[in-house]
């Protein structure tokens, strides 16, 4: 290989920031960018059609972006008829086009691309450099020291080390206001009657338009509909949706939070988990200018407390644990869960309103938000004992902010318990009773959420008791759950078999 070549820079398809690190101390006139959309990843799973069009249309506008900066980009189309369809075909085609002299590319976010970087060096006889990703606050070394020797990794203990390091929300040495966390104040139930924030939304551009084609016409099979495609696919799109959610919904993300409502897919939440996750929003940045709105008195500690939470606790603690558990995680299966996915979970079409409204507005959407898939679409599946590999698929698939770093960590530790209780310390499971104190959904749903059994009571009260009872070998020594056992032990013999041939006759219905 010749020594004068290019560098060679690979970026994927959620490394658009323009400060990644693998660009860092490199002359443009040296260098060559390589986008690639493949077959390969817009086929791992069957993604919502509109999670690839806002990817690929993100990755077009970023590669133009760079050009203008000065970079040179080798930019491979999906239907470019050459394209090998894989990273590593399309480095190797680059390889023969621009004779690089090395290949520096930023760590993947996935085990499974990861592995297939760490056999370039071997399989092209080039020097390949793999840069840190330095878009994350906690790198794996600085996690692994936080973990070790810990019996527990309790996300609220990292999340404090992440306020001490950043001093977000710091006041020397003590958090803002006294306290860490401030979630008790972030659990009102929604109000119809409350004014929603319109979300921002981007008319489709040329380039979208030729994208959102190439996906209807390539993907006529997976889920999701591109009709109300309105994503930011620019770095200036994203940084006006991060406005209008500084602007319009941060002060009230704390109260609502937790609140569902039908018809409301948005409510207070960001939705810019996409722009973060591709790399369009810096989380940092973000966070500081949530911050400034505290400072400056435009929105209250729970809300910025809470939003910043979510991402220097939450989002960094996910990526911890999913490179530290390794790529068997996702093998994990404590409870034997083994019943498939029902199908209404690709369509919508459930009597039961709640799971149609969190799933409907996700094949609308692609977006649903965190109590939704944790308290709807998870808890559902966890009581219904679905096989946690066809839940992460799903998940995986459904969201346009789904990467596996994020999606596996979140839904099978902290919706599925499928660890054992690495993430959570106790099942998310719940009756109707806690969708109802939450939502606006029971009120609208043919299921009665105050019946227990038979055919027209809230499914998940009989499913709740019958998790309880079918996995107490595995459970009945949680501390956290020896309250619900013990009102399940103090139940009379008849009310324990009409809940659980109840919950039965649930279940073979799915079947
Ligand atoms: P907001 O409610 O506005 O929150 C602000 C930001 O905090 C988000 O944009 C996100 O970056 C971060 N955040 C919040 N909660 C979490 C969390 N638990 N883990 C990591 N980051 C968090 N998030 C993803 O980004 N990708 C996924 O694939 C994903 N899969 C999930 C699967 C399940 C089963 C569950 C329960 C949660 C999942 N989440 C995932 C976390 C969370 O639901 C989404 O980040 C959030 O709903 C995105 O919407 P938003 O931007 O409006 O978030
Ligand atoms: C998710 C995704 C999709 C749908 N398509 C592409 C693509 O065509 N080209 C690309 O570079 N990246 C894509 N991605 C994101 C990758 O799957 C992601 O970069 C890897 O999973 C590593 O995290
Ligand atoms: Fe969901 Fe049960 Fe409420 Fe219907 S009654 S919306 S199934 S919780």
């Amino acid at each position: 290989m010749p020594d004068k070549g290019p560098i060679l820079i690979p970026i994927l398809g959620d490394q658009l920031s323009r400060g990644i690190s693998s660009l860092d101390g490199v002359d443009p006139d040296d260098a060559v960018l390589l986008l690639m959309e493949l077959d390969e990843e817009t086929g791992y799973v069957r993604h919502h059609k509109a999670k690839i069009a806002f990817i690929l249309s993100a990755m077009r506008h970023h590669a133009e972006d760079m050009r203008t900066r000065g970079w040179t980009v080798d930019y491979v189309k999906l239907d470019d008829p050459d394209n090998s369809g894989s990273f590593s075909g399309e480095v190797a085609r680059a390889i023969e086009r621009h004779g690089p002299s090395r290949i520096r590319v930023t760590e993947a976010g996935e085990w499974r691309v990861r592995a297939m970087i760490e056999k370039w060096e071997d399989k092209f006889e080039i020097p390949v450099e793999i840069c840190p990703d330095t878009r994350f606050l906690c790198d794996h070394k600085e996690f692994e020291d936080w973990a070790a020797g810990r019996k527990q990794l309790r996300m609220e203990y990292f999340y404090r080390e992440m306020r001490r390091k950043t001093g977000l929300l710091m006041d020397g040495d003590d958090p803002e206001g006294g306290k860490w966390n401030y979630d008790q104040d972030n659990r009102k139930p929604a109000d119809p009657d409350l004014f929603m924030p319109k979300p921002i939304s981007f008319r489709p551009d040329d380039t979208t338009r030729a994208v959102l084609d190439l996906v209807a016409e390539r993907f006529p099979d997976h889920p999701g509909s591109l009709d109300h495609f309105q994503f930011a696919v620019t770095h200036e799109e994203a940084l006006r949706a991060r406005r209008h959610f500084l602007d319009e919904c941060l002060a009230r993300f704390g109260d609502y939070q937790d609140a569902m409502l039908t018809g409301e897919p948005f409510l207070y939440h960001s939705l810019l988990s996409p722009y973060l996750n591709v790399g369009l929003l810096d989380p940092l940045d973000l966070c500081r200018e949530a911050e400034k709105k505290y400072v400056q008195g435009e929105a209250p500690l729970n809300a910025v407390e809470g939003f910043i939470r979510q991402i220097i606790g939450w989002r960094e603690y996910v990526r911890g644990i999913y490179w530290r558990e390794g790529p068997d995680y996702a093998a994990r299966n404590f409870l034997d869960a083994e019943r498939d996915l029902p199908d209404f979970y690709y369509s919508g079409e459930t009597d039961m309103h709640c799971l149609s409204q969190a799933i409907g507005q996700t094949l609308d959407h692609a977006y649903a938000h965190h109590i939704q898939r944790l308290m709807i679409t998870g808890t559902f599946a966890l009581l219904a004992g679905i096989d946690p590999r066809q839940l992460h698929i799903w998940y995986l698939e459904v969201y346009a902010d789904a990467y596996e770093w994020v999606e596996l960590p979140n839904t099978l530790g902290m919706s599925q318990f499928a660890d054992g209780g690495l993430l959570a310390s106790k099942p998310y499971a719940a009756s109707g009773n806690y969708i109802n104190k939450m939502s606006d959904y029971c009120s609208h749903c043919r299921y009665d959420v105050k019946a227990k059994t038979g055919a027209d009571a809230c499914p998940f009260n009989a499913l709740y008791w019958d998790f309880l009872a079918r996995n107490e070998d595995k459970l009945g020594d949680n501390r956290r759950l020896a309250m619900p056992y013990r009102t399940w032990e103090k139940k009379e013999k008849g009310e324990k078999i009409a809940l659980r041939n109840s919950a039965r006759a649930f279940l073979e219905s799915l079947d």
